[in-house]
């Protein structure tokens, strides 16, 4: 059962596609206040009370005793001090005696002090005192967890489901600078007989920049080098930016100033800041128009035959502004008369560091969006065509999400034209939760850091919670430089990850399989996420369709087993499998807890070198830097397919089963 409270007049996210009667009084499990003109919402917790959820935030599965803040961030760093990362997820469960679900729809800064201040309180913080509050509550007292992660989907919607090679393995790295630089990674990936199905393009294939253009330079023939490299199972991931390069005669800018559809300050003058391309506009991706406009731009793409796209830059991320700049500079002109003392230095680093992502930039513009929606949000008199103005910090983490949004309701609509069925592959960087309906994300720019395995493992959770299913992260690490052994157990551990990517920065050690020595372990390693992909794709429709969980905690399987309820390592994939990877370096194995009897499989060499029945409890582990151990739960068998070189030349049919082979598996298939 689902609950909805609202306090003042709220901005309509439209997160929600569920209509929910208000409901007035009192809040269930807590009391609601106004607080620095904001809305306080508190609650008591218990001593063993967990609070999992969140999505894409640091720290462990359960959430509890840190501050987590909801301002979409372009965060290059990820270590335990950050709040904020790309996406706001402001959803929670709290796990205990009393067990229910909490979403905040808001679409502005939302402080979550999940037992931080207070040992024992929660208490969540709008920025304004306008927002929906919604609580799920269970009806049944077992199977708690499902049936709220369940219910939070009927009210938010389906899962975004991709086509079927987005299963398959993604090479990318930014720094591919042409196609010659693409050819590489597709053949020896080939000639080593290592499976892939998508290379990504990062920003070097456009234009100086620009959105929807292929630099021809670096690729003389885009459709054909598109068409030659499908014809082997392999496709093109371009990136696309949020910011729009200024630049008379370029088509796409000009276009968005002509229709108005750009992000305007007050006065009515397009905003500009500097981003990848130079100075830059912005669509305005909360005004529907906008949203559709930019959207039916990716068909430049899709007609050159690309079917995937990764959405990137769009909290948004700004570089500077020129008046923010202008601004610094005149800060710093005083330093420069004066000796720099201790102070002196931190003051002026200090102001030199605020030139990215700047609050008063975001304070800068405004987006247009229906009177009716903006609530208390409107900064305007409705128009004529009762539009109001919207400040952008105040909705701030909704950019990225509409940015998504509009481009898959514009491809979806494309392909109606043209009867086609399968969505395109769609993953974004920056999201809130309504954006888990038309795409996926990757969780950002990690670092090649042992921790950072282990960070993947527990944001997945939590997205999936969240509604974001088609998750992963950048395997082997995007900063820093990552290691052979590294990238082998994150490799191990991503391969039950939907999204499938080893990515790189720029400047960074190399590191695609065949950069390291017996990259025949790797290839052993992609095989078996080849093999399993029948498995995976079944499990994930399965989740998207019934509003489950592909990726979860132990505790959403088995809540009355308090051990199985503080494992913050394993993850349950799918309704089979449960994933243990290592995540410390030189490592000999790991200690793990098994909430039943499993079959443990060791994968090595390209095949299942061993399975073992092993009693529920406590085991230490042995996995082999080159061998991929994880579990088959009791009495369930998980299907293995042949591995084939892409996902297009899977053999459904010819499967094998490890586990126990008298139980049945329900395949689910859909192309
Ligand atoms: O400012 O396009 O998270 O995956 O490679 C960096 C370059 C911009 C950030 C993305 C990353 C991508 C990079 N981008």
């Amino acid at each position: 059962m689902v609950k909805k409270f609202t306090f003042g007049k709220p901005f309509d996210t439209e997160a929600v596609v569920k209509k929910i009667e208000v409901s007035k009084g009192k809040t269930p499990f807590g009391s609601a206040a106004k607080k620095n003109g904001g809305l306080c919402w508190k609650c008591a917790l218990e001593k063993d009370d967990k609070i999992f959820g969140l999505g894409e935030t640091m720290r462990g599965v359960n959430k509890r005793g840190y501050v987590f803040e909801s301002v979409n961030s372009d965060q290059p760093i990820q270590d335990e001090s950050v709040k904020s990362l790309y996406g706001s997820h402001n959803f929670f469960i709290v796990f205990g005696k009393k067990t229910f679900g909490v979403f905040v729809d808001y679409p502005g800064k939302v402080v979550f002090d999940l037992a931080f201040t207070k040992c024992d309180e929660i208490c969540v913080t709008t920025e304004t005192a306008n927002a929906d509050l919604y609580f799920v509550i269970p009806q049944k007292k077992s199977g708690a967890l499902k049936e709220i992660a369940r219910e939070f989907r009927t009210l938010v919607g389906k899962s975004y489901i991709p086509p079927k090679w987005a299963f398959g393995f993604c090479q990318s790295r930014w720094g591919y600078a042409c196609a010659a630089d693409i050819e590489k990674v597709w053949k020896t990936y080939r000639k080593l007989g290592i499976p892939l199905d998508s290379i990504c393009l990062d920003i070097d294939y456009m234009e100086d920049y620009k959105d929807f253009t292929v630099d021809k330079k670096k690729f003389p023939d885009f459709k054909n080098f598109c068409a030659k490299l499908k014809k082997d199972g392999v496709r093109l991931v371009p990136i696309i930016d949020a910011g729009v390069k200024k630049q008379k005669g370029y088509s796409v800018y000009e276009e968005m100033l002509a229709k108005k559809l750009a992000c305007a300050k007050k006065d009515g003058s397009t905003f500009e800041a500097g981003v990848w391309p130079g100075d830059s506009v912005f669509a305005d991706f909360l005004n529907p128009a906008a949203r559709d406009w930019f959207g039916k731009k990716y068909k430049v793409l899709l007609d050159a035959g690309v079917e995937g796209f990764w959405n990137d830059m769009n909290e948004p991320a700004l570089f500077y502004t020129k008046e923010n700049l202008r601004k610094i500079f005149s800060q710093l002109e005083k330093f420069k008369t004066k000796p720099l003392d201790a102070t002196g230095l931190f003051e002026f680093m200090s102001i030199a560091n605020s030139v990215c992502n700047n609050a008063d930039d975001y304070k800068s513009f405004y987006h247009k969006v229906s009177a009716k929606k903006a609530g208390a949000f409107a900064a305007t008199k409705p128009d004529k065509d009762k539009n109001v103005l919207v400040n952008h910090a105040a909705v701030h983490n909704l950019f990225g999400y509409n940015m998504t949004r509009g481009a898959m309701e514009a491809m979806d609509a494309l392909r109606a034209e043209n009867g086609e069925a399968a969505r395109p592959l769609l993953y974004s960087r920056s999201s809130y939760i309504g954006a888990h309906r038309y795409g996926g994300l990757w969780t950002g720019d990690n670092h090649a850091y042992w921790g950072d395995i282990l960070l993947s493992l527990q944001q997945i959770a939590s997205l999936n919670i969240a509604g974001f299913l088609y998750t992963g992260s950048d395997i082997g690490g995007f900063n820093a430089n990552t290691s052979r052994d590294l990238l082998l157990r994150w490799t191990a551990f991503a391969l039950f990850t939907p999204l499938f990517r080893n990515h790189s920065a720029r400047g960074t050690r190399e590191q695609e399989c065949y950069q390291f020595e017996k990259p025949e372990a790797f290839k052993s390693m992609i095989q078996l996420r080849y093999s399993l992909v029948p498995y995976l794709y079944s499990e994930f429709l399965k989740a998207a369709q019934g509003d489950g969980l592909f990726a979860r905690p132990l505790a959403f399987d088995f809540e009355g087993d308090a051990r199985a309820c503080a494992v913050h390592d394993q993850l349950l994939i799918g309704n089979e499998i449960m994933a243990a990877p290592v995540y410390v370096q030189n490592a000999i194995g790991r200690y793990v807890y098994l909430p039943e009897p499993m079959t443990m499989v060791e994968w090595k060499n390209g095949k299942v070198a061993a399975q073992k029945k092993l009693p529920k409890g406590d085991h230490f582990i042995e996995v082999p830097l080159e061998s991929v151990v994880f579990f088959v739960r009791d009495k369930k068998k998980v299907p293995l397919a042949r591995a084939a070189s892409c996902v297009d030349k899977l053999d459904w049919k010819r499967l094998s089963f490890i586990g126990d082979q008298s139980a049945a598996y329900e395949l689910v298939d859909r192309e």
